[in-house]
């Protein structure tokens, strides 16, 4: 893979495991546009890159479905039998900011499935495709009794020395509403290999896992899909939860991602000299078609928070992410700590302390960002 990191990412990513390859975007420069561009998108595989051919290259629909199908590219980006649909859709890894929990207590130490991640491992691109929904109608519908759809990738990755490949699944009723994406161009151009070439599904406002990259087969099915990436990863799991007693019907299945947000500038411990304003910049993001309404700031922990002006926000997107920025007073010399927390339009905010979410496999990272900031006048 590391060929296609090369050719496809910067020089600058943040490289957090080189084999499988994951790496987040270089952290000065996510939030320097609204459009994150295919080279500085994060990367989260669990395996390798594989090879397929667009020529050679099918998409089967089958299991529970009525009339399965074999689909070429060629079929499926046929205008005449299906609309093309285009969406700007924030993806972030249900591990984005896990280094904070590891910091409070390492957890699950499997760095395969729990990469270390900071802030970078999200990034908000315009994807075109079909919609699932209109592939699965074509197929002429699901089998009374499905109720989710399975996704193969053609990637292999080892677990405990088996290999397998990369299975997820994702229930009708998402497919059903057009919030799953057959994608074959990310922000205008075609996808990247490492992004999942030629064809990967996109699932909006669901954790990062679910869009399934390299993608062959789809099935009809009943239940989640029994694979382990399903069934065994991506459990959030109570504090009370070790390595001791951890098993998997203790945990339940992480689907969308609650409202969260970070400071990207200035960094954790930066030394700043400041003439009574320091200016702080970052990204907000819900899952499940909510979005930021609110971002606000505090420079005392979190008693006392300041707003950020509306006019700071980037724009609204159901399924997208919000960057802000704000000017924070300041008169002290010395320490600071900066916090971050949003509110998204169902007013959910985030929990204040990274300790009081704290969960064995260290998912979803959505307590207050902090930073410490050293200020001078
Ligand atoms: N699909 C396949 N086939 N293999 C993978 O390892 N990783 C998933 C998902 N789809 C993965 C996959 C995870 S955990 C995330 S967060 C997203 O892809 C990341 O998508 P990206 O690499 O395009 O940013
Ligand atoms: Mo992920």
């Amino acid at each position: 893979s590391w060929e296609y990191v090369k050719k496809e990412k910067a020089a600058d990513m943040l490289h957090v495991l080189q084999f499988p390859y994951n790496g987040e975007s270089p952290r000065d420069r996510l939030v320097e546009t609204e459009i994150t561009p295919n080279d500085t998108h994060f990367v989260r595989n669990h395996g390798g890159i594989p090879e397929i051919d667009p020529q050679e290259y099918t998409l089967d629909i089958a299991g529970l479905v009525k009339n399965p199908k074999r689909l070429t590219l060629a079929d499926l980006q046929n205008e005449e039998i299906f609309p093309r649909q285009t969406n700007t859709v924030t993806l972030q890894c249900s591990g984005t900011r896990r280094m904070e929990q590891i910091s409070v207590y390492p957890g699950d130490g499997d760095e395969l499935i729990n990469a270390p991640w900071a802030e970078g491992a999200i990034g908000n691109a315009v994807w075109t495709g079909v919609s699932l929904k209109k592939v699965i109608k074509h197929c002429g519908g699901l089998i009374d009794g499905a109720d989710n759809l399975e996704f193969y990738g053609a990637d292999t990755y080892f677990k405990k020395g088996e290999a397998m490949n990369y299975v997820v699944s994702v229930p009708w009723r998402k497919v059903k509403v057009n919030e799953v994406l057959l994608a074959w161009e990310m922000n205008g151009e075609p996808l990247p290999k490492i992004h999942g070439f030629p064809l990967r599904t996109v699932v909006f406002g669901y954790i990062g896992a679910r869009s399934c990259k390299w993608l062959y087969q789809i099935k009809g099915i009943k239940g989640p899909s029994p694979a382990p990436v399903q069934k065994k990863e991506y459990l959030y799991y109570t504090p009370q939860v070790g390595k001791q007693n951890a098993m998997y019907s203790n945990g339940f299945s992480i689907q969308e991602m609650p409202v969260s947000s970070a400071i990207m500038s200035p960094v954790d411990m930066d030394q700043i000299v400041h003439d009574g304003k320091v200016k702080l910049k970052g990204w907000a993001y819900s899952g499940g078609g909510r979005w930021p309404v609110r971002v606000e700031v505090s420079g005392d922990g979190g008693s006392v928070w300041y707003e950020v002006p509306p006019e700071n926000m980037s724009t609204k997107y159901f399924h997208g992410w919000r960057l802000w920025e704000i000017e924070m007073p300041v008169d002290a010399e010395g320490w600071l700590e900066f916090c971050v927390r949003c509110w998204d339009n169902a007013l959910n905010t985030q929990p204040t302390f990274v300790r009081s979410a704290w969960n064995w496999d260290l998912h979803v990272t959505s307590s207050c960002h902090r930073v410490k900031i050293y200020s001078m006048n």
